[in-house]
């Protein structure tokens, strides 16, 4: 009896042990492979460190900065459709700014902070890198260009960013809103809750009134300033011209939009991207065979022969 005892303690104890949640680790001991790569065999990883190099265009490091940014399922539950998210959404810094990132993942699955769009003379691919897999911390610091730009801040694990696990980082003013950051910006994509099967025709429609939509309130928000505005005829001729090529493009995309929507009609989206890649490079090839050809035409009297062998 007491050997059964014992024996199913012991089986409880193994399944419990087995499926326990994995230790918070730290990874602070790392081994620096150069370039600005450290990483541990546990999973812990830091691409384009760098703590001293300034960027072209900066004279001094402007400011230095600590975050903490935690990564992690539950942050996305405030977010309907998203499965995994940071704490945060956005990110603001001065130009020149020396910043280190406390990295901590609080899933028992691995995740990144992936800064992208950095310059590649000093940043690997243009990228800094910060990855801890399983729940665990891990730092990283980078010394930020110069100059208004919004910068993409991802993990690159299949489909976490396209489930919520995405962000921006501005420098200075930051450039343009990047799509889809949960929170924050609206979403390419709008999930549909309807249980109504796909239909392309009618995306296309609702995409094409969006941006009409969003032109209109463009040009309604631009009518009155170019009223106010006694700068002259240069600024008004500039918002004109603008508007122009919104009408112009609007006009296009309404006209393109059906037919692309036909020629596209009972396609898998596989499909219709490769379809898109075949038109352009196919367009791509008519434009270099039709330089090349001027090109010939032009020159090609004028070309200095080859000396014979
Ligand atoms: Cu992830």
């Amino acid at each position: 009896m007491v050997k059964t005892v014992s024996i199913a303690t012991l089986i409880c104890a193994l399944s419990i042990g087995g499926v326990s949640a994995k230790e918070f680790q730290e990874h602070n001991n790392m081994m620096n492979h150069g370039d600005g790569h450290l990483m541990d065999m546990d999973g812990g990883m830091v691409m384009g460190q760098n703590t001293d190099t300034l960027p072209g265009g900066c004279d001094k490091i402007a400011a230095t900065k600590e975050i903490t940014v935690r990564a992690g399922h539950k942050y996305s539950e405030k977010f309907p459709g998203t499965m995994w998210a940071f704490d945060q959404q956005e990110f603001q810094f001065e130009p020149c700014t020396k910043l280190t990132v406390h990295f901590i993942n609080e899933d028992e699955i691995r995740h990144q902070w992936m800064m992208h769009g950095l310059p590649k003379y000093m940043y690997p691919k243009g990228m800094f890198h910060l990855e801890v897999s399983g729940p665990g911390s891990v730092s990283g610091t980078l010394i930020l260009p110069p100059g208004d730009k919004t910068y993409l801040v991802h993990c690159d694990i299949a489909q976490h960013m396209e489930k919520g696990m995405k962000a921006q980082l501005k420098v200075g003013k930051g450039g343009e809103d990047l799509p889809s950051i949960p929170g924050v910006t609206a979403s390419v994509f709008p999930d549909d809750y309807s249980g109504k099967p796909f239909s392309l025709q009618e995306f296309v429609t609702q995409e094409t009134q969006a941006k009409i939509a969003s032109a209109a309130a463009a040009i309604a928000a631009s009518a009155p300033k170019t009223d106010a505005q006694t700068n002259g005829n240069a600024g008004a001729a500039d918002e004109s011209f603008l508007s122009g090529v919104t009408v112009v493009g609007l006009a296009i995309g309404i006209i393109i939009g059906p037919l692309l929507t036909k020629r596209f009609k009972g396609m898998s989206v596989g499909e219709v991207v490769a379809t898109v890649f075949e038109l352009i490079s196919h367009s791509i090839g008519f434009t270099v065979e039709l330089i090349a050809k001027l090109v010939k035409k032009f020159l090609g009297k004028k070309a200095i022969p080859l000396p014979d062998k």
